[in-house]
């Protein structure tokens, strides 16, 4: 069912998003979650549907669409496959820091790399500094009008596949958060190599890498804003992405739910019953329900401050949270509810569980978005 509630753009949107995942995504999943391959073939796909690098604006060549059209999309997405949910958002997630600080000249060199069918790259994680973003010991250091970049960054989402990257990267460490910049980096530079490939419990088939950088030559022109802005354009960028990663994990709940439902309504108990005529199994459908629909309007509502220019740092970290802690405890409910069925590699929620759980550390653990919430409500 379509969400009545909404526009008729936004259900045409919503529309769209389920044919294309229907098509695309549903069919192939578990077998790209088993090999572990990265599923190349989406971008053409993703791109002809009109939803690729859903924020950049038209006059750039993207598709421009609202925030809330954004999760909507992403909703369905996760439905479909985690994976590759985030292999699509990384994709957009790349062009925030353009967006946010880019001038016009970089936002016309940039934006084609990306929105005409290639990937790009965010790159703030280092093995020193996750959770610590302003702990980045990557050095930019400013030689005549070109910086030469050298450090190492990690968990870095397609990097294997990206022409571009955004890295952060300090031009002043004596500065601390104050000295870290931001740089448009694209993959042919010399000195930029790609390191260990992560082989990880779930999203499998998404590509997440290590990229090393040695002396890397970039132009002065590629510096967003001024030395010094990277940490405030990291920070909004996160902003930016985090109700996004929420939308993935609404996604994801919505069809641990739906796989239940069909479950237990097919599922005899010893007396020849269904299991969802049991009281005990309805409550804890029901409580599903709640879980994805409290999400999924605390992303809405975090959506519409964004659209209206309003603050909405809190209400992100709020809204991933919620959104990924229910992806966890809705996608582990359906497990416990479907018994040995559940817990089979055949079956969908086991590779939903497992999907679930990077949810709750990636684009900032919950227990960072639980400060974030805190640091505003106590200052
Ligand atoms: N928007 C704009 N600016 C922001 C901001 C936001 N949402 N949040 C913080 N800032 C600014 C601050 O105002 C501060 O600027 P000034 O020094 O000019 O005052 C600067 O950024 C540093 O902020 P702060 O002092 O709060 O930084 P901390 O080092 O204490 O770090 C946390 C704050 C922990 C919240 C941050 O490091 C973080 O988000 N960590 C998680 C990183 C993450 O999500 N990684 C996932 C990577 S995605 S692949």
């Amino acid at each position: 069912m379509l969400d009545k509630s909404l526009t008729p753009e936004q259900q045409e949107y919503q529309q769209l998003a389920r044919d294309f995942t229907a098509k695309h995504i549903i069919p192939v999943a578990s077998e790209y979650d088993r090999t572990g391959d990265f599923p190349e073939f989406i971008l053409k796909e993703v791109k002809e549907a009109g939803i690729n690098c859903m924020a950049v604006p038209k006059e750039y060549g993207g598709p421009g669409l609202s925030s809330l059209i954004q999760s909507i999309v992403v909703e369905e997405w996760g439905y479909g496959c985690a994976g590759f949910a985030t292999t699509l958002a990384g994709n957009g997630l790349s062009t925030y820091p353009v967006l946010i600080a880019g001038t016009d000249e970089q936002k016309k060199s940039f934006y084609p790399y990306i929105v005409n069918g290639g990937m790009g790259a965010f790159a703030l994680t280092e093995p020193g500094a996750g959770s610590d973003a302003g702990g980045v010991a990557t050095v930019a250091k400013r030689e005549g009008d070109e910086y030469v970049i050298n450090g190492t960054k990690c968990f870095c989402t397609t990097g294997s596949y990206a022409s571009v990257f955004i890295i952060f990267a300090s031009t002043d460490p004596s500065l601390g958060t104050k000295g870290i910049s931001a740089f448009i980096v694209e993959r042919e530079r010399e000195g930029l190599t790609i390191g260990a490939v992560e082989h990880k419990l779930g999203i499998r088939s998404s590509n997440t890498v290590e990229v090393l950088l040695k002396n890397v030559r970039v132009p002065a022109a590629h510096l967003l804003g001024q030395e010094g802005d990277g940490m405030k354009i990291a920070m909004k960028t996160l902003d930016m992405a985090r109700p996004i990663v929420g939308a993935i994990g609404v996604g994801l709940a919505r069809r641990a739910m739906d796989e239940c439902i069909k479950y237990v309504k097919e599922r005899l108990d010893i007396n020849g019953k269904p299991l969802a005529a049991h009281q005990n199994v309805q409550f804890r459908i029901a409580d599903m329900a709640i879980q994805v629909e409290a999400a999924r309007q605390l992303l809405r509502r975090c959506m519409s401050l964004k659209e209206a220019g309003l603050p909405y740092s809190k209400e992100s970290a709020m809204a991933k949270t919620f959104a990924t802690d229910t992806a966890m405890k809705v996608s582990a409910e359906a497990v416990d509810l479907m018994g040995e069925f559940g817990y089979s590699l055949d079956s969908v929620v086991e590779k939903l569980m497992r999907d679930a759980k990077v949810m709750q550390i990636y684009e900032g653990t919950n227990q960072i978005q639980r400060m974030v919430i805190a640091g505003q409500l106590l200052r």
